[in-house]
């Protein structure tokens, strides 16, 4: 594959001095591209077309909400813009993407001087949380309807249902080794799907979310200051828990998504703390009451479905996430399985806390 080749399709980029990976991100190949001089520098993606099914319905909605952002950072008279949001280069076809016969790419400007941090301080989670709380806000009012570029992708009845049709066929011959996790796993299942029940019963709304909001897919400046949100491919109607709940599972968690020593794996209280402060702080404008008593609920859940779909992948043979050692998904289930654990303890204080500020 000719990187370069590929590079040559999108409009406006400089002269390439360099092409190489980034290596973050378990879905798609990511790859920086430097250019010569002091134009600007590209992030090159191949999207993985195994999972992003309709490449063409994820650009279009990527497109949207970057130019709905645009749009609102203008009205309201930010400066730097460019660096708050992120810019796709177009093919000469007029298309956010090219396609190479075998594989789908796409090209967004490189923010200079930005970074991403695997972990936060209670400091950073704050205004992490302002953010994510802003960014929601700002999609509130998108004109037309996201559809979701994976189908159920956060719905937790449906994320139940394919590890019971895995555990059903045991296609990797795995299900000896992980019965009893499949058993302990099972008998919290009806409580987290209280969500989708709600959802029925026309007591919580979906709005358009992110949908993947671990740390690592946000940009910071040299300062820790929060940019923007990047990492768009899931950004589509879901409950607000997804945002919420899916960034604690990473920022609040003491060790490492896939840490194999779990008593390292802990909640870290004070980020949690000063993240929903700064979350409820910016969303509570357009959050019901029901979806603010909530909250301590999507921090249980994400941490859960995260195991949920690991465990679904180990038992399935590995065929979802990148892997760099036959166990990585099991190890990764039951990190993230701990973590949950470790999150139920602390229901009542996260409750308490959630009331005190949000009054
Ligand atoms: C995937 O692409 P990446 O690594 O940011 C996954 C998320 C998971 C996450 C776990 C499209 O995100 O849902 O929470 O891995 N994205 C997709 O690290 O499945
Ligand atoms: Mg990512």
């Amino acid at each position: 594959m000719n990187l370069n080749q590929i590079i040559e399709k999108f409009s406006g980029i400089g002269e390439v001095e360099s092409v190489s990976p980034l290596t973050s991100g378990l879905i798609n190949q990511t790859y920086l591209v430097s250019t010569v001089g002091d134009k600007p520098n590209y992030v090159l993606q191949c999207i993985n077309h195994n999972i992003f099914k309709d490449v063409d319905l994820l650009q279009h909605n990527i497109e949207n909400v970057t130019g709905h952002i645009r749009k609102k950072l203008e009205e309201r008279g930010e400066t730097d813009i460019d660096r708050k949001v992120l810019h796709f280069l177009s093919t000469d076809e007029g298309k956010t993407y090219h396609f190479d016969g075998e594989h789908y790419w796409r090209v967004c400007v490189f923010i200079k001087g930005s970074k991403t941090l695997d972990a936060v301080t209670p400091e950073t989670s704050y205004l992490v949380g302002l953010k994510f709380g802003e960014f929601e806000a700002m999609l509130s009012d998108m004109p037309e309807y996201l559809e979701e570029t994976i189908p159920n992708f956060h719905n937790m009845e449906f994320r139940l249902k394919q590890l019971r049709d895995a555990v059903e066929a045991n296609p990797a011959g795995r299900m000896e080794e992980v019965k009893d996790l499949v058993d302990e796993i099972e008998k919290d299942s009806y409580d987290m799907c209280v969500a989708e029940r709600y959802y029925r019963e026309g007591k919580l709304p979906k709005r358009v979310c992110h949908c993947d909001t671990k740390v690592s897919n946000m940009l910071f400046d040299n300062d820790d200051n929060v940019l923007c949100v990047i990492d768009l491919d899931t950004v589509m109607s879901s409950f607000v828990f997804s945002d919420f709940g899916d960034f604690l599972r990473s920022a609040a968690n003491t060790s490492a998504e896939d840490e194999e020593d779990l008593s390292k794996v802990r909640f870290n209280f004070d980020i949690f703390k000063s993240f929903a402060k700064g979350y409820i702080e910016s969303a509570s404008c357009f959050l019901t009451p029901l979806e603010i008593e909530m909250l301590p609920y999507a921090v249980k859940l994400f941490p859960y479905m995260q195991a949920v779909r690991f465990l679904t992948d180990y038992i399935n043979g590995d065929t979802y996430y990148q892997i760099k050692f036959p166990q990585h998904n099991l190890v990764r289930t039951k990190a993230q399985y701990k973590l949950y654990k470790e999150v139920s303890l602390k229901t009542q204080e996260m409750n308490d806390y959630i009331s005190s500020v949000a009054k």
